[in-house]
């Protein structure tokens, strides 16, 4: 890495521009950012006099010939996706977040994404695996609660970001009603699938934890969803998801919706159908797009 391309992917990302909307506005293509900015392409004078321009630096700072000093150990650990292995994806993406680098957390997802990674893999490889990770690590002490706090809220954030940066089916395929049931509070893989069918072009209500059984039956009434997913990790919770579907089923009859249900309290076997009244079990973000088409 030289200064140039330090320099640039830090005022880049300190603008919170992808590589492609900088690119948009500098008139190039995506690849030519990441060219420069990996040190594989030097821009022409043209170029460098429109970078500066646009960030407000001069042509002695894009250089490091102004405030040497600044920044430069910033992107030292820029990471190389395309040679990283797969599976240390997550554990980068850890290891920044337990340093409090938000930043480069963000930016190793957004270059994920802008390389071709699907949402799915992202949220399957990357930001799953790093919160199984999280939770390994607290078991074990070594890491605190409220890592895992901050963890878990930035995932929450990055997601989002990444959703919205995917294309949306134009079509609209019905309505999805998910939910946690009762007081589980994990929510982020219910989330995962939300974002997933919300692409698929399902119009997704997600209704957090606790709602209570009238209003979630009102909700069915008026939204008349396809599908009724929940979500439940801690088993000691399966009996609010036993209470939701028994209360939907018996209130709606033949009117009701497909239950599906998911989640890591299902993990160690059983037969989550039976034990709960769900209609179909999905283990996986993989699952429920075999099943919702
Ligand atoms: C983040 C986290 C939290 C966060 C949750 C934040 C949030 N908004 O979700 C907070 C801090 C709130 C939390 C609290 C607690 N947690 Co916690 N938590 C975790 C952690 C680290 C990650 C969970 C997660 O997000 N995983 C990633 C998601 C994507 O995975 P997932 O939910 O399994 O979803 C995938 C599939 O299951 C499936 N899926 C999920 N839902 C559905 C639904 C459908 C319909 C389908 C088809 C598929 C599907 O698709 C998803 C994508 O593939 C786990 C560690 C771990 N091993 O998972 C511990 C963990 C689950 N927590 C644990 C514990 C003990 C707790 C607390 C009791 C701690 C405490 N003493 O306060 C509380 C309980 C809170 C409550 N009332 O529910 C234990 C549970 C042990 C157990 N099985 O009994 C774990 C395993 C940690 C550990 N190693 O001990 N936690």
């Amino acid at each position: 890495m030289d200064t140039l391309s330090l320099r640039l992917k830090k005022l880049r990302l300190d603008k919170g521009y992808t590589q492609k909307k900088l690119a948009d506005q500098l008139g190039v293509k995506q690849t030519a950012i990441a060219n420069y900015e990996k040190a594989l392409r030097v821009p022409d004078i043209d170029m460098l006099v429109k970078i500066a321009d646009m960030f407000q630096v001069s042509l002695d700072f894009l250089y490091g010939r102004e405030n040497p000093e600044s920044f430069e150990d910033y992107y030292r650990k820029d990471i190389d996706t395309e040679t990283a292995n797969k599976e240390e994806l997550h554990k980068i993406y850890l290891e920044h977040l337990l340093k409090g680098d938000k930043l480069s957390a963000r930016e190793l997802v957004l270059q994920l994404q802008e390389e071709g990674m699907d949402i799915s893999t992202i949220y399957l490889e990357v930001l799953e695996k790093a919160l199984v990770e999280t939770g390994t690590r607290w078991e074990k002490g070594t890491l605190e609660v409220w890592e895992e706090h901050f963890i878990s809220e930035t995932t929450l954030d990055l997601m989002r970001e990444v959703k919205l940066k995917e294309n949306k089916a134009r079509i609209f395929k019905g309505s999805v009603l998910t939910l946690t049931p009762g007081a589980e509070l994990h929510s982020i893989g219910v989330k995962m699938i939300s974002d997933v069918l919300e692409l698929k072009g399902y119009r997704v209500y997600y209704l957090g934890c606790n709602i209570p059984m009238n209003s979630l039956l009102k909700a069915i009434e008026d939204k008349k969803p396809k599908y009724l997913a929940l979500s439940v990790t801690m088993a000691y919770h399966m009996d609010s998801a036993k209470y939701l579907i028994d209360g939907v089923k018996r209130a709606l009859k033949n009117k009701r919706p497909i239950i599906i249900i998911g989640g890591a309290a299902f993990r160690e076997g059983g037969n989550p159908c039976r034990e709960t009244g769900a209609d179909f079990y999905g283990g996986s973000l993989l699952d429920i797009l075999t099943f919702v088409k």
